[in-house]
This record gives C-alpha cells, structure tokens and sequence, in this order.
C-alpha cells in the first residue's frame, strides 16, 4: 500500500507521523487562509477601473481545503493528473504558491489581466493546470478519456522511460454531477474498462442556487458500483466517531444520518446553541446522549457536528491511501460549503463575500499580523523551518515541471494525393469524388503506406466510423482495446467489408454515439506529448451537425491547447435526400469562431490531400515551450505578425492548434491538374482564383466548398457578358479572415498588439487575392452553409456583396430542389450578379 507517511509510525520516530498529521493540518488552515485571502484581496484591496464585481468562490474553497491539501500535499505522486473543480481554483493556486509554483503577484492578481485565473487553466495559468475546468463536468470526464490516452501510450509502449503510470483525478462539485455529459464518460470508461481514475466528490450538499435533494446520493452509490466503481464514503471525521462510540453515540449517527440536507446546512450556519436546541429536541431523551451534549460548550458542539469525513485530514488520508490497486474510484466526501468561514451552510453562499468586519476577525483568528497576509507561514503553529521542510518533500513536486514535450513526427513529402476514378454513369462526366470519399482513400493510403505518421495517427468517432468512411483506415489498423478481442463475424465467416478486431495495437478507438466524449477524448488525446510526453496524432470523425452537440467540449479541447483534426462530414445541405434534420447551417461560422481551430472547407481532394499533410504538421507545432497561453499577454490562436504568405510571421501558424475540415458527400467533377507548390500555399492561406480576373475586373463570384460546381457554371456563363470576371475559390474562410484582422490590427496598431511584427504596409492574403479587382467591382459569394461566412469579404476592399447561402434548415430533398429553393444554384448565381452589376450601375 501506498502508505502515508503521516500515518506511518517510524520505529527511529515514533512522533513523525504525528508531526506530518501537524504539518498538513497547519497547511490546510493555510490554504483556507490563502485562497479566502486572494478573494478578498480582488474584491476589497485591489483598486478596479470599472464598477463590475470580480467575485470568487470563498464557500467553495473552503469546502475542499482538507481534501486538496491532502491530496497535493501527500497523496498525489508528479505522474498523477488532476482537474480541479472550478471555483476552488483559488484554493489550487495557494496550494502551488505553497510549493514554490505560483508567485505571489499573480495571485494578488487573481481575476484580474495576466493574473491567477478565476478557473484553472492550462494555457493561462503558469502555476502547473493539468485540465483546464470552468464548464461544470467537462473536468471531471477528461479524468476518463486522459487514463484511456495513458493506457493507449502505455500499450504501446511509447511512455518515456521512467515515467509511472499515474492516476487521474477528479475533484467534483456534487451539483456537478447534475450534468449529462459525466455519464456519457461513465458509460464509455465502463466500455473501455476504465482504471486509474479517481473522482472525488466534494459533497457538501449545496450547488450554486440551493440545497440538492435528499435520497440522491443512495442513487449514485448504486450508479457507481454497477459501472465497476469501488465507491468509498468519506461521511464522519474522528470526532464524531468517538462520539458514536459513546452511550447515546448511536442515536447522534441515526439522527445525522436522516436529516435533511437542508436542516443540516441551515444548523451549520446558526451554530452550536442552535444544534444544541434540535438535538436536545430531537434526540434529548436517548440515554447517555444527554452526557454528549454536557460535554460540549456551543463552541465545541459546533466544531464536533461539522467534524464530517470530508474535513478530517486523519480520516481523509486513510481513505485515500486505502486505495491501492487501479480500479476507478469514487470518493463520495461529506463536507460542509464554506466551512471555517462565516457563511458556512448559507444556502445563498456560493458567490458569498466575506465583508471587511469578517474578514478582520478570520484575520485574528488566523493570528497573521497586518502586512504579513501573503506570508505563507505566518500564524501558523508550526516552526517555519518545520513546514519549510515538510513542502520540501511533498512527493506530487518532487520532480518539478510536469509538462513534457515530445518530438514531432515529419509527414512525408509523399503525402497520399488520391485520384479519382472514372465516373462510369452518364453524369458527371471526368473524375468525380467528394471530399469525403478523398478523406477515407488519404487515410487508408497512410494505413497502407504505413511509416511513422501513420503509426501516430489515432482516431475515433462516436459510431460513425464507417459512414464517414474511416473503414479502410480501421480495416488496416485495427480497433483499439485493452484486451484482443475476436471479430465474431469475420470468425463466423459473415461477409462484411469491415474488419473488427479488437487489440492493444489497434488504432482506432470506438464510441458510443455522444459527441460530448468525441471531443473530451481528443482534448485527451491532444495532449499526450504535454501530459505523456508520447506523441499522437488524433483525427476525429462526426456528422457535422452534430459539432454543435459537442460544442463546450470542442470549446475547451481548443481551449487547453488540445492538437487534433477533427473532420464535419457530410455537412450542409448537400447531404440531400439523407435528411433534412443532418443539415449544418452554421458550422462555417463556427469555424472562423472557434479560437484555436484552424478551419477548412476545400471542395476538391487535391486541395483536402494538401490541407491534410500540413494540418498534421500544424497540429504538432509551437510544442509546449511556444504556448502562446503561457504568457498573458498573447492569446493561443491570435496572430503575431501578419497574414500568411506576405512573408511576415504569423503566430498562429508558429504556435499551430487544431484543425477543422468540413466535407461533403457529393461527388465532384476533380480539376485536370497538379497541383502546384504555390497553389497547395494558397490553399492553405485560404483561398485562390480558380479562374483569374482580369485587371480591373467589375465581378467576381467567390465560392467555398461543394458549391464549386454551381460557381463554376455560372461563372462560365458570365464570361459572355463580363470576360473579365474572376471565380474565387474560399478553402479557408477562418484562415482568410483572421489574416485580414490581423493585417488590420497591424495597420492600426503600427505592429502593435495581436499585429505583432507586421508593417502598415503588410497585406493579408485575401487583400491580395482581391486587390485585382476594380475598386468598385462587386462580389457574389456563395455557399453551402450561413452566408455570413463569405459576406464579410466585402469589406476588405470595400467591394459591394451578393451573400448567397443557407439560413433554413430542416427539409430534405434532392441537391437541385434544395439549391433552388435555397437559391444557391447556379441560376441564383446568375441572378445574384445581375443584381450586383446592376447595383453598380446605379
Ligand atoms: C456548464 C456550467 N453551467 C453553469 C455553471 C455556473 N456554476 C458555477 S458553479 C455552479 C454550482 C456548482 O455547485 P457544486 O458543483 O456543488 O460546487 P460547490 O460550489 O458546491 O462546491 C454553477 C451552476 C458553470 N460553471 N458551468
Ligand atoms: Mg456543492
């Protein structure tokens, strides 16, 4: 057993284990101190220059400062990983400051620009943030899908020597547990025969508006075990046990045990003369209780009924350290919301602020002198030298910094670059293929051409392998489990076109339909070379409406500086007569939205083959060193210097990040050509002219993705009339336009800023694309998805804008009803520049 050293007697010092007990108990009254004090600090001390509250959970932190400074302190080893409930964030950042990790003007600056952040953070925080939390239950599944990551390294035999296997470990709020997504993940561990997980349930019977309801958590003890769960309750600390014991001990736990949450919280709050006023009444008359009572003044009466699991540094150490083997487990701590602090069991404390008064009085009854608040001995009943010694050997910091990094892995110069077939129907004529069918023919070239990438590459989808065409990359790569397991079907000799084995070789990990898991496992994922320091490269495959039901997760995988590919197939309502309720409007927009994620939406497979071998590069740059998070003043995913390729640097091409590709099922006629350098460039830039405009031209129409073949057509069209006119491929409508804000920045700025390096005279790529056109030229964009993805392009050069796209979603029907009733086919085209030449005449 993983033995505490505090609860350890050393036959050489039959006192340490009582002395380390000291140590963390002093270390626990620190914390509390600490992370009330940074609150109160924002709040009351430091001067704001706008009237907005700046709040902090003081309540909440008080509630797992016995279980944290347990956990840091002398229960967590450097391999462990821990997503830390959100608002006790200010309890982890003077935990760190504790350990030497977290400086004392960040945390004078909690909440405020550049300091300790309101929830821990990966990217913003400097003090050690293993998972960035915020969003309630997100955190705690990322403890799930980050020991599935560990076992896939550890398999494969990846893991940097001498690194352990560590435990990841959730610190829950019990209203957490109210959100769906952490039984999406409890359901999916369970699949994948989960270990090394703990989830540490802070249950202190409150949520932020109220008291959750009894008989709950019966439920969830049951929940837990059925998924395999050891459960562990952590209900009554040492002093209420010794009370059991006693005659009329029994009845004290009968009476705790039924009552109400809400009672219980209320008599929290009023104190021990009202506890002594309900027992007396309730349980007065049991003999031998009365002795307990006399026992107690109202003081001790209210330290001893508060004096649950969840706050009792003895109990809590022995409950952890119980646990040694890897099955997940889930510690349900009974503990009380703000206790130590005034607000303590207040239904209304979760954004509760200690008034001045309060806090002058927790201040004499901390002992820390005037001037001596930061001091991170101060008042405490310990010798400075002891607990400087202590810290010093607090295992979890033994090895210092625990981000790691690992090398990237060099996509070949022969990158699969699949040609089409020959259609063999009547229509359309050529090589047809979509971008989808191009992605599942890229990824089962790698498959087969096998190498180094291919060996990195891991992916996953939440039960749409196959029909995002993904099959022959698993066919070759095999399904990814802990244990081999036989594909029935093909031992039964039942023709399929899918191979299914299960092994720890396997490449592909396999969900259950729920794209909150989706995206947490490749957050998971794309962490590996910063939490493993083993690199992967995960791509992830989804029906793009469905990004939307992942979105928080997506968010915060970008969020944590996450790497991974994630492809929206089919999309739009290109997917046709296979339904209107499939259909993604605003996923475009998302795209240029989303921070983190570089997005794209090529129309043809040797732009998508391209778009692919750099977004494998781009999704292992910057490394953990260039984390643009990791200093406050640049945000990941801004842009340092100007737009790409106008020979300035841009950060978020330094820095890298994720990346989105939005496909589409239908075929396309492919372009007669080789793609050039240059060109695969200005894919990747974000767009280029399919069909070049003349000098000065009056119109332009600017497509992106699977539209290409309506734009075309009608651009063929209006060659009649208007020779000059241009056809503007978009294949990165995000790209295009952050390289506009960025120039734009720049020019404002003089380089300042996000503009970083740039000159005024620096112009974004897509100011080059349309600087050809004349001043006063119009553009029809067009697209399957929001128009607003396009629209903006007229304000680049000031060019007036016919913005064609799909605002309504919901009915299915074949491609050419839908393009018409959504006027993006080729005639609304035709229409749409008749109107804009128009408009220029008048
Ligand atoms: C997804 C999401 N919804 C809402 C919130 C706002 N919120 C923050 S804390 C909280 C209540 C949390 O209660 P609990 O988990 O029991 O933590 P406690 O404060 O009691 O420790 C809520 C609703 C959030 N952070 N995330
Ligand atoms: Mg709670």
């Amino acid at each position: 057993m993983n033995e505490s050293p505090a609860l350890r007697s050393d036959a050489s010092r039959p006192n340490a284990a009582a002395e380390r007990l000291a140590c963390l108990r002093e270390l626990e009254r620190k914390v509390l101190w600490l992370s009330t004090w940074t609150i109160h600090n924002a709040n009351h001390l430091r001067p704001h220059s706008d009237g907005l509250k700046v709040g902090g959970h003081q309540a909440s932190s008080a509630s797992l400062a016995t279980l944290m400074t347990a956990l840091y302190f002398d229960v967590l080893r450097p391999q462990d990983r821990v997503a830390v409930k959100p608002h006790a964030s200010p309890a982890f950042h003077a935990i760190q400051y504790l350990l030497g990790q977290q400086s004392r003007d960040r945390l004078q600056r909690f909440r405020a620009y550049g300091g300790a952040q309101s929830y821990p953070s990966r990217t913003k925080d400097r003090d050690d943030v293993d998972f960035s939390t915020g969003s309630v239950g997100l955190g705690v599944a990322m403890t799930t899908f980050a020991s599935l990551a560990q076992d896939y390294l550890r398999l494969k035999g990846w893991v940097p020597e001498g690194l352990p296997e560590g435990r990841m470990v959730a610190l829950v709020g019990d209203a957490e547990l109210d959100e769906g997504n952490i039984y999406e993940a409890l359901f999916e561990g369970w699949k994948h025969d989960l270990r090394n997980v703990w989830w540490v349930i802070d249950y202190n019977r409150q949520s932020l508006d109220a008291v959750v309801p009894d008989r709950l958590f019966g439920r969830f003890d049951q929940m837990f075990t059925n998924f395999g769960w050891r459960v562990v309750t952590i209900k009554y600390g040492k002093r209420l046990e010794a009370a059991f014991a006693r005659p009329g001990g029994a009845a004290l736990r009968q009476w705790i045990d039924d009552c109400p949450n809400s009672l219980y919280s209320a008599l929290v709050f009023k104190g021990g003369a009202a506890w002594r006023r309900q027992l007396e009444a309730d349980i007065g008359t049991e003999p031998g209780f009365t002795a307990i009572l006399a026992d107690h003044d109202d003081a001790a009466l209210a330290v001893l009924m508060t004096n649950l699991g969840g706050h009792d540094m003895e109990t809590v150490l022995e409950a952890f350290h119980a646990v040694e083997d890897d099955q997940p487990t889930c510690f349900i701590a009974y503990t009380i919301k703000g206790l130590g602090l005034p607000f303590a069991g207040h239904k209304d404390n979760h954004a509760g602020l200690m008034n001045p008064d309060q806090m002058a009085e927790f201040q004499r009854r901390n002992r820390i002198p005037q001037g001596a608040e930061w001091d991170p001995f101060a008042g405490l009943g310990l010798p400075e030298a002891t607990l400087r010694d202590f810290l010093d050997a607090v295992p979890f910091a033994a090895r210092g910094a625990r981000r790691y990094d690992a090398a990237p892995v060099a996509v070949p110069a022969d990158f699969p670059r699949p040609s089409a077939p020959k259609s063999d129907g009547p229509k359309p004529t050529g090589r047809v293929m979509s971008t989808q069918d191009g992605f599942g023919r890229i990824m089962a070239d790698l498959a087969r051409d096998g190498g180094a990438l291919a060996e990195r590459i891991v992916t996953t989808s939440p039960d749409v392998t196959v029909s995002t065409n993904l099959g022959g990359w698993v066919n070759r790569r095999g399904i990814f489990d802990r244990h081999p397991r036989a594909d029935v079907f093909r031992d039964q000799k039942v023709v399929s076109a899918q191979r299914w084995g299960m092994s720890p070789a396997g490449q592909h990990i396999e969900l259950g339909i729920a794209e909150n898991n989706l995206f947490i496992l490749l957050g998971a994922l794309g962490l590996c070379h910063s939490l493993f320091g083993a690199r992967l490269l995960p791509v992830g495959t989804l029906y793009d409406p469905f990004v939307q039901r992942g979105l928080d997760a997506l968010n915060y995988a970008c969020y944590q500086d996450a790497r991974f590919m994630v492809v929206g197939t089919p999309s739009g309502i290109t997917l046709g007569p296979e339904g209107g309720a499939h259909q993604s409007i605003s996923t475009p927009l998302i795209g240029i939205a989303q921070d983190g994620l570089a997005s794209f939406e090529p129309a043809f497979v040797d732009e998508l083959s391209a778009i692919m071998a750099w977004a494998f590069d781009y999704m292992q740059r910057g490394g953990q060193g260039a984390d643009p998070g990791a200093d406050p003043g640049v945000v990941p995913g801004a842009v340092q210097g100007a737009a790409a390729g106008s020979g300035t640097v841009w950060l978020r091409d330094a820095a890298g990040g994720a990346v989105y590709l939005r496909l589409s099922t239908r075929p396309l006629a492919q372009p007669p050509r080789a793609l050039s350098t240059a060109l695969a460039e200005e894919v990747i830039a974000g767009g280029y002219w399919l069909r070049p405009p003349a000098p000065g031209a009056e119109l332009a129409i600017v497509y992106s993705g699977v539209v290409a073949a309506e734009a075309l057509a009608a651009h063929q069209e209006i060659l009649d009339d208007l020779p000059g006119a241009g056809l503007l491929a978009v294949t990165s409508a995000d790209r295009l336009n952050a390289g506009w804000h960025a120039a734009e920045q720049a020019r404002r700025g003089g380089g300042g800023g996000d503009g970083g390096a740039a000159s005024r005279d620096t112009l974004a790529a897509v100011e080059h694309l349309l600087r050809p056109l004349a001043p006063d030229a119009a553009l029809v964009t067009v697209i399957d998805g929001h128009p607003a993805t396009l629209s903006w392009l007229g304000a680049v050069r000031g060019h007036t804008v016919q913005a064609l796209g799909v605002e309504h979603f919901g009915q299915s029907g074949d491609l050419a009803d839908l393009y018409r009733h959504h006027h993006i086919d080729a005639e609304a085209i035709l229409d749409a520049c008749a109107a804009a030449c128009l408009s220029r005449v008048r």
